[in-house]
């Protein structure tokens, strides 16, 4: 190792006590969706119904590659489906959004599968899921940066495009960053798989095959047991290979939500959306004309009780990494003490 490498890695070693994250929102075709938020609705009794699914990450964190084999490594830690889905057309990019901001020393690739769910992904043995994959991005060597890096500089967020052939039906969606700033030591890399329902609509006839989930890495596969403090990268994105006609990864931009949507339970209809009544000075463009647009009554989603902690001026606060404002918001608008209130964006505020 070089006198670089050395400070490098030990730099890294300093950051493990870094933040981690996980998934906020995703935006498609204007529409925001609320993710499962590990750091509150875990604490919840009467948590919101998302697209998302729950998983016991309250410390933003990640499975270790000792644990690849188990079905944390499907959807996180104890993961269970999300309640609700997201209705999306084949071909469709979706802008995943990740919160707080993924930390800059947390180098390592960006990588998505999907996995039919023959049923209702809301009900899904996650056991029996099969993933296939749509996009894996690691280190790009003409520009000298990770996936992770790109991530980071699109706003925290990483756009994904469902093949436009893919057959109609429910999956779950598994993005996942994976971060390589320990991995040059045995277990030293850090997955944060991210899972969302998604309800595929029109396509083509193409159902890949896929693996299990406990089939996708081993600790020891040169992608996860990988140093990345050299001076000639040379990257091997771990995992399956790509589904043919698949890219590494498309071109990225940052999406901008006009609509705000609350996810569909199963069987259900199209989810009601919102418009921002914030004014982003962009046209709203293409939102689908399956959605129905309408205005935002009165929502009560969660009750004033457990996860709300009394503040210092005894009104209501949110706990840190909890929402605390954006359109549509009903809850508590303060912090708790240690945590202010940041806009993210006008649909989201987190106490940070
Ligand atoms: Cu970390």
């Amino acid at each position: 190792m070089s006198k670089t490498s050395a400070v490098l890695a030990s730099l890294a070693g300093a950051a493990l006590v870094a933040a981690h994250g996980h998934v906020s929102h995703i935006i498609v075709n204007g529409v925001y969706y609320r993710n499962y938020d590990p750091t509150s609705d875990w604490y919840n009794p009467n948590p919101p119904t998302v697209i998302g699914w729950t998983a016991a990450q309250q410390d933003n964190g990640f499975v270790e590659p000792n644990n690849f084999g188990t079905s944390d490594i499907i959807c996180h830690k104890s993961a269970a489906p999300g309640g609700g889905h997201a209705t999306v057309k084949a071909g469709d990019k979706i802008s995943i959004v990740w919160t707080p901001e993924w930390p800059e020393s947390h180098i390592g690739p960006v990588i998505d599968y999907l996995a039919a769910c023959n049923g209702d992904c809301e009900k899904v043995n996650k056991e029996s899921l099969r993933w296939f994959k749509i996009d894996g991005a690691g280190y790009n060597s003409q520009t000298g940066s990770w996936a992770a890096d790109d991530l980071r500089k699109n706003g925290n967020s990483w756009l994904v495009q469902i093949p436009s052939d893919l057959k109609a039906g429910n999956y779950v969606l598994r993005h996942e960053i994976i971060a390589l700033h320990g991995a040059g030591s045995p277990n030293g890399a850090q997955a944060y798989p991210q899972c969302i329902n998604l309800q595929v609509t029109g396509g083509g006839s193409n159902s890949p095959s896929g693996v299990p989930g406990t089939s996708l890495y081993k600790a020891t596969d040169p992608g996860i047991l990988f140093n990345p403090y050299t001076s000639n990268i040379n990257y091997p994105v771990p995992g399956p290979a790509l589904i043919a006609g698949a890219v590494s990864s498309i071109p990225q931009s940052v999406s901008v939500a006009t609509q705000t949507a609350s996810a569909t339970p199963p069987g259900g209809s199209a989810p009601a959306t919102t418009t921002a009544a914030t004014s982003t000075g962009r046209s709203s463009s293409s939102s689908s004309s399956a959605r129905t647009t309408t205005t935002l009554v009165t929502v009560t989603t969660q009750s004033p009780s457990s996860t709300i902690t009394a503040g210092p001026t005894g009104g209501a606060s949110q706990s840190k990494y909890g929402q605390c404002g954006g359109s549509g918001w009903t809850g508590p608008t303060a912090c708790a003490a240690g945590s202010t209130c940041s806009v993210l964006n006008p649909w989201y505020h987190q106490c940070v």
